[in-house]
């Protein structure tokens, strides 16, 4: 038995090195491809690349982080399973014991520490990229939220003494557009008029609480994939909360610069974005609406059905 054991330890080993080594080598292959893998299993439950920078960045570090749990998950597998049919009950005699054996003792002490470390050292990373501010952004939004709409300021510089030099507002009828270019650092300084808000778009994969009173929550993106897409108010504000909708649309900087010139200029939401080469529909939000508070005359006594129902 004494020497069955000794001759099955250096095997282990032996087989801990060539998972190790595999696990390796699976995440310095993946990691050059995790682009590819994320969209090849569904983004792992992430719901895609998003459309800036930052968002990019906290994608890859998903990807990243799933790939590494599965790696260690398939190893954690392998050796239970391993365990379990080369250690199998073969008869009545007790096997050898192996407690405090230190090198494990160690190994599964250090292992998950050191798991966590790397983890750790990659979050801190992109999230203090995520909410790095840079020292003169190129284009600067006041977010104004209010029961239950947006306004959007576009400001000449940054903080509370910066003016306001075209805005978009939204109301029951129209949805405000938030007009963007493309590669530049845009900052958002956000204000609520009345409660919390949260400002979210879900393909910037990221949100942020809008306060009311001295707090203007601040964060910057460089948007890079033009498009338009729904923006939403992601804190429960009242009754309509979930009515209060905008929409992000992100344009070449040239587009852009026609938007806001026309928008200065006095021209309307739509006709800014007119000038900005939208044409017809288009010139309004296109993926939401604004909520539609025209009831119907309804009766609710519903005769039809208790006769139906005879
Ligand atoms: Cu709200």
């Amino acid at each position: 038995m004494g020497v069955k054991s000794t001759a099955a330890r250096p095997r282990a080993v032996r087989l801990a090195g060539l998972g190790v080594g595999t696990v390796t080598l699976l995440t310095l292959l993946t990691g050059c491809s995790a682009d590819g893998i994320g969209s090849a299993f569904g983004h792992f439950g992430w719901p895609g690349k998003g459309v800036s920078l930052q968002a990019h960045k906290m994608y890859d570090l998903w990807i990243a982080s799933v790939i590494a749990a599965l790696a260690v998950g398939v190893l954690v597998w392998g050796l239970i399973f391993w365990c379990v049919i080369r250690y199998r009950k073969r008869g009545d005699e007790l096997p050898v014991q192996t407690r405090f054996n230190m090198p494990m003792e160690v190994l599964y002490t250090v292992t998950p520490v050191l798991v966590v470390c790397i983890l750790f050292y990659y979050t801190a990373i992109v999230q203090t990229d995520v909410d790095k501010l840079s020292r003169n952004p190129q284009q600067v939004v006041e977010v104004v939220a209010f029961k239950w709409n947006w306004q959007f300021n576009y400001r000449d510089g940054v903080g509370k003494d910066a003016h306001t030099v075209a805005s978009t507002l939204g109301t029951s009828d129209q949805i405000p557009l938030l007009v963007l270019p493309t590669g530049e650092k845009i900052r958002f300084e956000e204000t609520s008029r009345d409660v919390i808000h949260s400002f979210w778009v879900p393909e910037l994969l990221f949100k942020r609480d809008v306060f009311p009173g001295n707090v203007r929550n601040t964060f910057e993106v460089t948007l890079d994939k033009e498009g338009r897409y729904v923006g939403r108010c992601a804190e429960l504000c009242g009754t309509y909360h979930a009515f209060m909708q905008f929409e992000l649309v992100v344009v070449s900087p040239d587009r852009f610069n026609r938007f806001l010139g026309a928008l200065k200029g006095g021209a309307t939401s739509p006709e800014a974005m007119g000038a900005a080469g939208f044409t017809g529909r288009e010139r309004y939000a296109v993926t939401t609406e604004p909520f539609d508070t025209r009831r119907q005359n309804q009766s609710w006594y519903q005769s039809d059905t208790v006769a139906s129902g005879k």
